[in-house]
């Protein structure tokens, strides 16, 4: 086991965390008021290769590992913890398609997508469907060379504004192995768009309704063959769990930084609050528990790499662990700047409200932990 990153993880660091500095950061509190999706920057991002990390290089991608994609988004993260997480969606729908689609769907959309000329979303929620994604109905049914879509899908992140839609629908039983997945195209007569959804955080980003009303979609846009579509959605997961715990890592280690500074300057009592011993401790309980998550995250990394069996497992401690810490430190963070921490004009009130959706999507905490706890006694 190697505890040190590469030359070329180090190099990586470096990258995502300039563009982090210079691109992300000087914005992303306007981003956050204005509730602007800065596709403009992802699209430069998406010119250093962070629009296909871990996708094929022949579709454009950068055919980079899960732990390269976990250091990589800990970075941009710093900058803007919002933009940086769709980032990561972006991502995810870009390896499905490149990872199970046919070769002329690849090489249709992952060109594009590792560009971003193309913009992607995941479509797996749906109204009545949370948690139990298996239970969802939105159906497609084999009309000649079309599948004609009708249901709708709730929280889609990009909804109403991306190109291209991966989306999870029923071609037979119910249960998981009755669903498949289809790629839909923006502009497909009988796709719809709710208003975007007002939210607590993730402003940067707009989330939306998505709705198919006799939706026809060409057949050879199914990935895979049909009833494959759960096991695609849930091994994208495991790799977005994977990153976004890495989101929360990276929103965390800024607010932590930020404190340090922010004790040596302030005085009370006469003296700088960084002299008080409670305060030490706690910035020293923050700097460890956020050490051990980054350990376990990059550890279940290389298991989802390596495609190891007890991936999936690894990946739900992970993104539980990563993200129940993240928001841990984030508040204490804000805790220790004291009345300035609540105040716009820092960052840590912004920090909080994007991390705190990350113990919710991508399956919540309390589905990590069933995910964890089946394995356990399977094992
Ligand atoms: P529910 O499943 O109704 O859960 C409610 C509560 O009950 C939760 O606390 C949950 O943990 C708990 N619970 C449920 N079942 C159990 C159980 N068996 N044991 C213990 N506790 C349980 N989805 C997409 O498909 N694509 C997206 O792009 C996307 N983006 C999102 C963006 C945002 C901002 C948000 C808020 C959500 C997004 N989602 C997206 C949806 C997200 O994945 C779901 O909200 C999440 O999976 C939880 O589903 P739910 O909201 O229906 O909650
Ligand atoms: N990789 C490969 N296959 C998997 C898998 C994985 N990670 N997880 C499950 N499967 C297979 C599993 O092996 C089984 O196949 P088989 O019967 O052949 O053995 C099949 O899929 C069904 O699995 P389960 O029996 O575990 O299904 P169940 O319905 O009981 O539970 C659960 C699945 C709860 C884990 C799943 O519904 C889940 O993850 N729910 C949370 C939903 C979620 O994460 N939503 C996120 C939406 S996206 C988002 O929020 C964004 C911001 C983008």
């Amino acid at each position: 086991m190697d505890f040190y990153f590469t030359e070329e993880q180090r190099a990586m660091q470096d990258m995502a965390r300039d563009f982090a500095e210079n691109e992300l950061a000087p914005f992303a509190a306007e981003w956050d008021r204005d509730h602007h999706f800065p596709v403009d920057k992802l699209r430069k991002a998406a010119e250093l290769g962070l629009a296909g990390i871990y996708t094929r290089e022949d579709v454009g991608g950068s055919e980079l590992t899960r732990l390269d994609a976990a250091i990589i988004f800990e970075e941009l993260s710093k900058g803007c913890t919002s933009t940086a997480a769709y980032l990561t969606i972006h991502n995810m729908v870009t390896w499905m398609i490149d990872s199970f689609g046919s070769e002329e769907t690849r090489q249709k959309y992952c060109p594009r997508l590792t560009t971003m000329e193309l913009v992607g979303s995941y479509c797996l929620t749906e109204p009545g469907a949370g948690s139990d994604a298996a239970s969802l109905k939105t159906k497609a049914v084999r009309d000649g060379d079309h599948y004609v879509l009708n249901g709708s899908k709730a929280f889609i992140s990009g909804g109403g504004f991306s190109d291209v839609y991966v989306v999870m629908v029923r071609t037979g039983e119910e249960g998981p192995k009755g669903i498949s997945a289809i790629v839909v195209e923006k502009g497909t007569e009988g796709l719809s768009f709710g208003a975007r959804e007002r939210k607590m955080g993730w402003n940067s980003q707009p989330t939306a309704m998505v709705m198919f009303d006799n939706c026809r979609v060409p057949a050879e846009n199914l990935l895979g063959r049909e009833g494959e579509g759960f096991k695609f959605a849930m091994k994208g997961l495991d790799g977005g769990r994977l990153n976004i715990g890495a989101c929360s890592l990276g929103a965390a280690q800024a607010c932590l930084d930020l404190s340090l500074t922010y004790m040596g300057d302030r005085k009370q009592f006469g003296r700088s609050l960084d002299s008080f011993q409670a305060l030490q401790f706690r910035i020293a309980d923050m700097a460890t528990e956020l050490e051990a998550a980054r350990l376990l995250l990059h550890k279940a990394a290389q298991k989802v790499t390596e495609g190891a069996h007890d991936a999936t497992k690894f990946a739900a401690m992970a993104k539980r662990l990563a993200t129940d810490t993240g928001f841990k430190v984030v508040n204490e963070a804000l805790q220790l700047h004291g009345g300035y921490g609540y105040l716009n004009d820092y960052p840590l009130e912004r920090f909080l409200r994007d991390v705190r959706v990350h113990q919710i999507l991508e399956g919540t905490n309390e589905v990590m932990r069933l995910i964890i706890s089946r394995q356990l006694m399977a094992e």
